[in-house]
Formats: structure tokens, sequence, C-alpha cells
């Protein structure tokens, strides 16, 4: 995978917005954001068709403005959306087996902790989201944030493999982010609130 594609990594799901995500997402790909994930999760989430309708108008954003689209821990989804990628977190199904079903998809893994990254299966994922870097309300069940010298010690360890931060991080602490050795970040709301996307997207 191309490490550039994680530099301005948008993620969301409706639960994330206060207003219409199809004009949300709009405006950020108009903006210039790198790769998007549909993550439809947690309270006040969508369910079934209604689910597959909004990933339906989302991937379809990402397709005209030639950005990758990624779903957040649904296979099914994936496959029925033609993502170009999937992402999993710790609790969710196994990387190794996300790759035996999808050989050619992107496959990125959430980890937070040292002993996560040792039982990674580091060989069948294309990149590494790690956080919460710094504390976030947006989700809830959120581990205890890392801070950026987690990202040094990971990219220390793991020079090939790409890595994206993720959690709290602001249109300010971006920088600290990308400086600690990060490809990119990975922001929900940073965008989604957002009084101006397209300056935000620019400031990150
Ligand atoms: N995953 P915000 S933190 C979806 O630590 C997600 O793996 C996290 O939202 C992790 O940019 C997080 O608004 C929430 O803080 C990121």
């Amino acid at each position: 995978m191309e490490a550039h594609l994680l530099r301005k990594y948008f993620i969301m799901g409706s639960q994330d917005c206060d207003r219409n995500p199809v004009d949300i997402l709009t405006e950020a790909a108009q903006a210039g954001i790198t790769a998007f994930q549909f993550r439809e999760k947690g309270p006040d989430s969508l369910m079934g068709l209604k689910k597959v309708m909004l990933g339906r108008q989302l991937r379809k954003i990402c397709y005209q403005n030639s950005i990758p689209f990624i779903v957040n821990d649904d296979l099914e989804l994936a496959e029925v959306l033609d993502a170009d990628g999937i992402h999993v977190g710790q609790d969710d199904v196994n990387a190794e087996e996300v790759r035996a079903r999808f050989p050619d998809k992107m496959i990125g893994l959430s980890i937070s902790t040292l002993t996560e990254l040792e039982q990674s299966p580091l060989s069948v994922i294309d990149y590494l989201g790690v956080g919460p870097i710094f504390p976030t309300g947006t989700k809830k069940d959120a581990k205890t944030p890392v801070g950026t010298k987690w990202i040094s010690q990971v990219r220390k360890q793991l020079s090939h493999l790409p890595l994206v931060g993720i959690g709290g991080i602001t249109t300010t602490s971006a920088r600290d982010v990308m400086e600690a050795g990060a490809d990119g970040v990975a922001i929900i709301s940073a965008i989604t609130k957002a009084s101006d996307i397209q300056k935000a997207v620019n400031q990150l």
C-alpha cells in the first residue's frame, strides 16, 4: 500500500454527523482527504438495508473523487460495496481470515499496546492504526491514550509498514503525530464537527 494515501484519512458513519453524511463526505473529498473509512458503528448507527444504502452513496463519492473506500469491520458490506479495503480492530474478525477471503483488498488493523503489536499478523496487513493517541469523545469504549511517543516506538520497530495515528487528533495536534513518525492522521470529529471542512482539511 502507498503510505501517502493515509495522510488525511477521514473516518465517519451517520452516528458521527449532525447533518447529511453525504454532504459531509462530498465536502471532505473536494477539500482533499486522501482516504475514507465507512464506520457505521455504535449507538445511533444504521443497520441492515439503511446501512447498505448510505454505504452505496458514500462509496460513489469515493469513486468519483478517486479516494480509497475502506469499510470498518463488516466483510459482507465490503463485498457488497466493492470496497478497496477493510479495517479491523482487536475485537473484530481476525485479519488473517480477512486476508483469506479478500486477497486483493487493503487491510488495516488497530493496535494500542506492545502485546497487541507482537501478536498481530503483520505479514497479512497493509497498514496499522495506532491509538488512541489523545483522549477522544467519539469512541465511547476507546482505550487509554497512548500519546505520540508510542508512534515513535512502533515506527522504530516497523520501518516498512505504513502507520496512521488515530484518536483525538485535531488540526493543531496533527503536526505532532506526523513528526512522531506517522504516515498520516485518521480523524472523525476534526472533520465532522468542523464549521468549515475545506479549512479543516487544509489545516490538517
Ligand atoms: N478508533 P476522533 S479512537 C474510531 O483508538 C476510533 O482505535 C480509535 O475519533 C482507536 O478523531 C477512534 O473524533 C475515534 O477522536 C476517533
